[in-house]
């Protein structure tokens, strides 16, 4: 039986990760790692074991590790990227420093680690159409320097101690639970707040600016399936492509106009938000993570949008 411990637990991917990792392993193997002023409220408060885990402190998640008896870390600790450019300090310290406390109690304890890329740790000179599986990373954010670092250390830590260390390079990821914080990405979720709200949806991002982006459940499923996967069938370890499906803010806003007709948006560009969507992928090619342990996406943009409007209709009681 699995004991997992998720750090960032209170986050847009965390918070619904914990949740499915207690459905899949019960809800008393998982404990829901929080940081004081974040504590985790409702269902994921009540339904399994918490612990104050601050990743700066490698105190605590050798303590929490210790406590809890933990053999898998899922690591969900990071500023996005619009924030951590405005924050670039901070991004370090949680994303790599932070990793490396989390990698020091993995090697001594024994534990599987978890710590998702990003579509991020790309940059303008990576190939931008099926972007490769092995490439050139020159992102140019700190988000991105933080992601292909997360990569580099989380190979060193397996080559040179042994570690189990697995990543997936994240798509945006689209969510109708708990909405994100300060991503490049963020539209895509927030345009589906504007309709069914019946509001005009003033999109960041220039008509044309193709990204990869994934459902919350795909995600979900991807991390945990390449967490269980047969370590033997691996080639790769960390930085897994994982695509579902690639659009821009026009086919989004048609898609979402086949169930609200009226649906109206305008553009109003950010330009720092479209400066780093114009320096990630349009479309990945994912076949290593196909070939190397199953992976198969099950949501595209209709059945995603599908499912949003369906649930943000139900939770805004539209
Ligand atoms: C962001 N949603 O926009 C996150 C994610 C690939 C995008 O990393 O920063």
């Amino acid at each position: 039986m699995k004991n997992v411990l998720v750090v960032g637990s209170t986050g847009q991917i965390g918070s619904e990760l914990t949740m499915a990792l207690r459905a899949r392993y019960g809800n008393t193997n998982v404990v829901a790692g929080y940081i004081p002023g974040c504590e985790p409220k409702g269902e994921l408060a009540e339904s399994g074991p918490l612990a104050i885990v601050d990743v700066t402190d490698g105190k605590t998640i050798a303590e929490a590790v210790a406590q809890h008896r933990i053999d898998t870390i899922y690591n969900l600790a990071a500023l996005l990227s619009v924030v951590a450019e405005s924050k670039p300090r901070l991004a370090w310290r949680v994303g790599i420093d932070g990793l490396w406390n989390i990698l020091e109690v993995a090697h001594d304890r024994g534990c599987a680690v978890f710590t998702p890329s990003s579509i991020g740790s790309f940059g303008l000179e990576t190939p931008h159409d099926h972007t490769p599986q092995d490439t050139i990373q020159r992102p140019r954010t700190i988000y991105g320097v933080s992601k292909v670092t997360t990569e580099l250390l989380s190979e060193w830590f397996h080559h040179k101690y042994g570690v189990d260390t697995r990543s997936v390079r994240f798509p945006g990821i689209i969510s109708y639970v708990t909405p994100p914080g300060g991503g490049t990405t963020d539209y895509a979720v927030d345009i589906y707040y504007s309709a069914v709200r019946g509001e005009t949806f003033v999109c960041p991002i220039k008509a044309g600016t193709r990204m990869d982006m994934m459902y919350m459940p795909d995600a979900l499923r991807a991390a945990i399936e390449l967490m269980e996967a047969d370590p033997s069938r691996l080639t790769h370890h960390n930085g897994f492509n994982v695509a579902a499906m690639s659009f821009d803010p026009e086919m989004l806003r048609e898609e979402i106009r086949k169930h609200v007709p009226t649906f109206k948006m305008v553009y109003d560009v950010d330009p720092l938000k479209q400066a780093i969507a114009e320096s990630w992928p349009d479309v990945m090619d994912d076949s290593c993570a196909r070939n190397e342990w199953g992976w198969q996406h099950e949501y595209d943009l209709p059945r995603m949008t599908a499912d949003m409007l369906e649930k943000l209709r139900a939770r805004l009681d539209a």
